[in-house]
């Protein structure tokens, strides 16, 4: 990683919360691993960078983070084991992908349960996202308290648009590697196929899927458009990222930095959902202009799909009544 140095201090986006360090250079006293499966040039990315510059200069050198971005430590399954013996000690993963461990982290991703952003953030940074966070101590990882953003996920083809659910019979769909993901496209009567993000591109451009879903922003940053014609406005789940740590290794830290640690990695994901919001803004027309043709389709009729399917039914079993209680009061009744 390129060493910070005065130029890179005095002009970084946010002031160093103590003053310039005038010690002599020295090695860190924790040097930290932190990955993830985004583009370099996705905000995650970025702001990731952004919390480890400001991490540094906060404790004086003493935690120096490197960070990982675009899985070049691996895929996300490699990650998270990665994560779990302590060869990386940051790693920021989708709760429905983190379910392979935890299973209670997938429920945010329960299709069609958030409206809107504001009733996301207010169940992720509420009661939701405390429930979930503790399921997650249970399994030896720490989640950070503020999740990161994905998106509100949209289905992409490169053979046919889906409009009605029964465009997605038997279409080839790629999904993350998670029970919750092949469930809901299975309901759907769509052939999911589980593939890591790190071969997305190219299983849609081998045809290995016909499809897969992402939100708009990824799917402009990964640049699929490239290899998708058409996207469908399902907006079908809510997904996003927990800031994941090592249990062992963030409590060997001194309790000082542990918490100047956890708060520039808050205030970064806070930065990154401005991102993406903004992002929001702007992307359709970008993705028009590459070629990207938009459905819009009758989103009733994709969750009455799902519940004609049992969907609910069998989920609000798996997660059990205490959780899904938690989740009806964020989102209201999915029955
Ligand atoms: O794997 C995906 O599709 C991605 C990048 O959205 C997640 O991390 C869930």
């Amino acid at each position: 990683m390129p060493r910070l140095n005065r130029r890179t201090l005095l002009t970084g986006a946010a002031l160093p919360l103590f003053a310039i360090n005038t010690r002599p250079a020295r090695a860190a006293d924790f040097n930290l691993k932190l990955a993830n499966n985004s583009p370099v040039t996705h905000p995650q990315s970025v702001r990731q960078q952004e919390a480890a510059d400001r991490i540094k200069a906060a404790t004086n050198g003493a935690v120096e983070i490197q960070v990982f971005p675009n899985n070049q430590l691996g895929s996300d399954t490699d990650m998270l084991s990665q994560l779990r013996s302590g060869a990386i000690d940051f790693f920021t993963l989708s709760g429905l992908i983190l379910a392979t461990l935890v299973p209670a982290a997938s429920i945010n991703g329960v299709g069609f349960a958030f409206k809107d952003y504001d009733t996301v953030w207010t169940a992720m940074d509420g009661k939701l996202g405390a429930y979930v966070r503790s399921e997650i101590d249970k399994r030896g990882l720490i989640a950070m308290d503020r999740m990161w953003d994905n998106g509100f996920r949209q289905i992409t083809s490169s053979t046919h648009p889906i409009r009605t659910p029964a465009d997605l019979k038997g279409f080839k769909i790629r999904v993350p590697v998670s029970p919750l993901w092949t469930s809901m496209f299975t309901a759907l009567g769509a052939s999911p196929i589980s593939i890591n993000f790190a071969e997305v591109y190219s299983a849609l451009q081998t045809k290995i899927a016909e499809g897969q879903e992402n939100p708009l922003s990824l799917i402009q940053i990964a640049k699929l458009y490239e290899v998708q014609k058409y996207v469908s406005m399902t907006s079908h789940m809510w997904d996003g990222f927990w800031m994941l740590a090592n249990k062992r290794g963030f409590s060997a830290m001194p309790a000082d930095a542990q918490a100047i640690v956890a708060r520039e990695l808050n205030k970064s994901a806070v930065d990154e959902r401005a991102d993406i919001a903004k992002l929001n803004g702007s992307v359709a027309d970008d993705l028009k202009s590459k070629g990207l043709e938009f459905v819009e389709v009758d989103k009733p009729a994709f969750r009455e799909a799902l519940k004609s399917a049992g969907f609910y039914a069998e989920w609000k079993k798996k997660y059990g009544d205490e959780a899904w209680a938690i989740l009806e009061s964020e989102v209201g009744s999915l029955s």
